[in-house]
C-alpha cells in the first residue's frame, strides 16, 4: 500500500484561551523531530511552514469572548488551508490550542462533502469543546469547536459553517472535565461519549472499535484530533488545561494503533501543547511518538484492520 504523503502545517494559534504558550507548538513539534520521524516510517513528509491569520481588528465586543477577531481570523485561513492540503495528502496540523480545530475541522468536512463522503470527527481530549459563545462561562474559545463544527449555536461573526458535522459522526474519548451546559446538550444528541469511567471500565478499545466500525460502514473520513490534556498528566503536563486521571501511555498508544489498523484516518490535529510548561521536551516527544503510533510504527507488524 502507498503510504499517502503527510503535510506538516504549523498553527501557532494561542488566542483560544488566555494562558500563552501554545504559539510555541509548531517548533516544539519540529523540535522533537515530527517530520524525521515520519518519514522514517516510509511517508513522504512536508512541512509547510506556519499558517497566518492575517490581520484583525481590535475587539470591539463587551470583552466576553476572548480575542475573537483575531480566532475569526485564523478559523478562515485555516479552512482555506485545510481544503488545500486534503486535496494533497493527509495534513497534520501542529498547534496551538484547540480553538484552531474551528478552521481546520470545517476545512476537511467541506472537502469530504466533495467526495461526497460523510465527514466523522473522534475527539480525544478531557474536555468536549461544545460550548457556544453563550454557554461558555470563560469566553475561551479552545471551548468551543465542537458546538461550532455540529451546529450547535449562534456564532456570530464566525464564517457559516458550510458542511456541519452531524453530531452522530462525533465520538468524545477520555472525557472527565464537562460544563454543565455541555452535559445537558450532548446528552440530548447522539454524540458517541466514553469518559474516563467507561474507560476504567471497559477499556479504551470497545468504545473506539464501535465508533471505528461505524465510520467503515459510512465509507466515511475520519478527522482526529488530539488533545494533550487527554493525557495524564503525569505523563503529559505540558498543556494549560491539565485535568487529573487521564489516558495512560498505553491507552494512548493502542488507540492510536486502533487508528492505523482501521485505514480510516485523513485528517489529523495535534492540539493545546504549551512548551512553556514542559519538561525537557518530554510532552512534545510524546505526542511525536503518538503520531508515529497513529502513522503505522509497530514491534512486529500485525495484519491491518486488526481492531476488530
Ligand atoms: N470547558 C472549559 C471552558 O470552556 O473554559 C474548559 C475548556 C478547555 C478546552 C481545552 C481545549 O480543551
Ligand atoms: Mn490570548
Ligand atoms: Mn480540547
Ligand atoms: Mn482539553
Amino acid at each position: 500500500m502507498t503510504k499517502q504523503k503527510c503535510i506538516l502545517i504549523g498553527v501557532p494559534m494561542d488566542c483560544g484561551k488566555r494562558r500563552q504558550g501554545c504559539l510555541m507548538g509548531p517548533d516544539a513539534y519540529r523540535t522533537a523531530g515530527l517530520a524525521s520521524t515520519i518519514r522514517d516510517l516510509g511517508y513522504a513528509a512536508e512541512d509547510r511552514g506556519n499558517v497566518d491569520p492575517g490581520t484583525f481588528a481590535p475587539d470591539t465586543n463587551d470583552g466576553k469572548l476572548h480575542a475573537l477577531n483575531e480566532t475569526i481570523a485564523w478559523t478562515r485561513n485555516l479552512k482555506e488551508a485545510a481544503q488545500a492540503a486534503m486535496a494533497e495528502g493527509l495534513p497534520i496540523f501542529m498547534g496551538g490550542d484547540h480553538a484552531l480545530s474551528l478552521g481546520t475541522v470545517a476545512g476537511v468536512a467541506a472537502h469530504a462533502a466533495r467526495q461526497d463522503r460523510p465527514q466523522f470527527v473522534l475527539w480525544l481530549d478531557a474536555h468536549p469543546d461544545y460550548h457556544t459563545p453563550d454557554t461558555t462561562d470563560s469566553g475561551n474559545l479552545h471551548g468551543t469547536p465542537l458546538g461550532y463544527l455540529t451546529g450547535r449555536g449562534a456564532f456570530d461573526g464566525f464564517p457559516e459553517v458550510e458542511v456541519k458535522v452531524p453530531t452522530g459522526n462525533v465520538a468524545m474519548i477520555g472525557l472527565r472535565s464537562v460544563d454543565a451546559p455541555e452535559r445537558e446538550a450532548i446528552q440530548a444528541t447522539d454524540i458517541q461519549v466514553a469518559d474516563m469511567r467507561a474507560i476504567d471500565e471497559n477499556g479504551i478499545a470497545a468504545p473506539l472499535r464501535k465508533f471505528l466500525e461505524r465510520v467503515e460502514a459510512a465509507g466515511g473520513m475520519l478527522h482526529v484530533s488530539l488533545d494533550v490534556d487527554f493525557l495524564d498528566p503525569a505523563i503529559a503536563p505540558a498543556v494549560g488545561t491539565t485535568v487529573p486521571g487521564g489516558a495512560t501511555m498505553r491507552e494512548a498508544h493502542l488507540a492510536m494503533e486502533m487508528l492505523h489498523d482501521s485505514g480510516l484516518v485523513t485528517s489529523l490535529d495535534l492540539v493545546e501543547l504549551n512548551p512553556f510548561l514542559d519538561e525537557r521536551g518530554r510532552t512534545a516527544s510524546l505526542m511525536v511518538e503518538l503520531t508515529a503510533s497513529l502513522l503505522g510504527r509497530r514491534v512486529f507488524d500485525r495484519p491491518t484492520r486488526s481492531y476488530s
